[in-house]
C-alpha cells in the first residue's frame, strides 16, 4: 500500500482525527513560510523575519515593525483563498471525522475553509487591540492606517498575534494538548517543527497513528508512523 492509500484507510477509519499545521499549509495559497527556499528568511530583509516579528521590534522600532508586518504578513494574508488542505480539514470536521485543527498559522485561512474548532496557537492577525485602552480594532483598520497604527487615545494598535518574546495563551495550549492526547490519528502537516512550545505539543500524542505531511524533512520525522514529503494540498486532494 502506498503511503497515501495507507493514511486514506486511516482516515476514512477514524472519527478522532487531530491536525496541528503550520506556515507551510498555507503557501498553497500564496502566503510565504519563514524557512522554505522562497519563504520570508531568503528574501533580503536587513533582519531575519523572527527579529521583527518580536516585541522588541514592536515597542523598540515600531516603525520598521509595522512596514514588515503590513507589507509581508498581512497584505499577502487578507489577499489569499484558502487551499485544499484546509477544506479538507474543515470537511473532516463537518463529518464528524476531524475534533481539532491547532494551528501556528495567524492567517485567518482555517476559518475562512470553514473550520469552526480552530485554536490558534500564536493568535491571528484578523483581531487587534490598543496597547492602552485595550479598544478593539479590524485588520482593514490596521492595513489601512499610514506606518504605525494609532488609537484614538494615542496608544499603539498592535496585533493579537504572539511573537518572539512573548508567552502563549495557556488557555489554548492547555486545551491543545487535552485534543492531541485524546486523538486517534494526529496529522501534522506545513510545519518544520522548531519553534517551541508549539513544536512540543507532539510529545503529547499517545497513539499509534502519527502522521507528518512536509515538504522538508523534520526533527520529528523518526517518531512518525507515516512520513510524506510533499505538497499538502496536493497530498489532501488525494484523500
Ligand atoms: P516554517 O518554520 O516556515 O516551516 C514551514 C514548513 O512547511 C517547512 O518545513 C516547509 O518545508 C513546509 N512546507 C512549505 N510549503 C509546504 C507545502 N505546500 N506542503 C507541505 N509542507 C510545506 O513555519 P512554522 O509554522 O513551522 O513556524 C512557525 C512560525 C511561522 C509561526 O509562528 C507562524 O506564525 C509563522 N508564520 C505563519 C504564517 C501564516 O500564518 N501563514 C506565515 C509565515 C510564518
Amino acid at each position: 500500500m502506498s503511503e497515501i492509500e495507507t493514511l486514506k484507510k486511516w482516515i476514512d477509519e477514524s472519527n478522532n482525527i487531530v491536525f496541528f499545521g503550520g506556515a507551510g499549509v498555507s503557501t498553497e495559497s500564496g502566503i510565504p513560510d519563514f524557512r522554505s527556499v522562497d519563504g520570508l528568511y531568503s528574501q533580503k530583509y536587513k533582519y531575519p523575519p523572527e527579529t521583527i516579528v518580536s516585541h522588541t521590534f514592536l515597542t523598540k522600532r515600531t516603525d520598521e515593525f509595522f512596514e514588515f508586518y503590513k507589507e509581508k504578513m498581512v497584505a499577502p494574508a487578507l489577499k489569499a483563498k484558502p487551499n485544499k488542505a484546509h477544506y479538507k480539514l474543515a470537511e473532516w470536521e463537518k463529518e464528524g471525522k476531524l475534533k481539532a485543527v491547532i494551528t501556528q498559522n495567524i492567517d485567518g485561512l482555517h476559518q475562512a475553509a470553514g473550520s469552526k474548532e480552530v485554536l490558534e496557537l500564536h493568535g491571528t492577525i484578523m483581531k487587534n487591540y490598543c496597547d492602552r485602552c485595550g479598544k478593539k480594532y479590524d485588520v482593514d483598520h490596521v492595513l489601512a492606517s499610514e506606518g504605525v497604527p494609532k488609537c484614538e487615545c494615542g496608544g499603539t494598535i498592535r496585533p493579537d498575534v504572539v511573537l518572539y518574546e512573548e508567552g502563549l495563551d495557556m488557555n489554548v495550549m492547555e486545551k491543545a494538548v487535552r485534543y492531541i492526547e485524546k486523538a486517534d490519528i494526529l496529522i501534522i502537516g506545513g510545519t518544520s517543527l522548531v519553534v517551541y512550545p508549539a513544536a512540543g505539543l507532539v510529545q503529547y500524542y499517545r497513539g499509534n497513528k502519527l502522521v507528518l505531511v512536509n515538504l522538508s524533512e523534520t526533527s520529528q520525522d523518526q517518531y512518525a508512523d507515516l512520513v510524506i514529503h510533499e505538497k499538502i494540498g496536493e497530498v489532501f486532494s488525494k484523500l
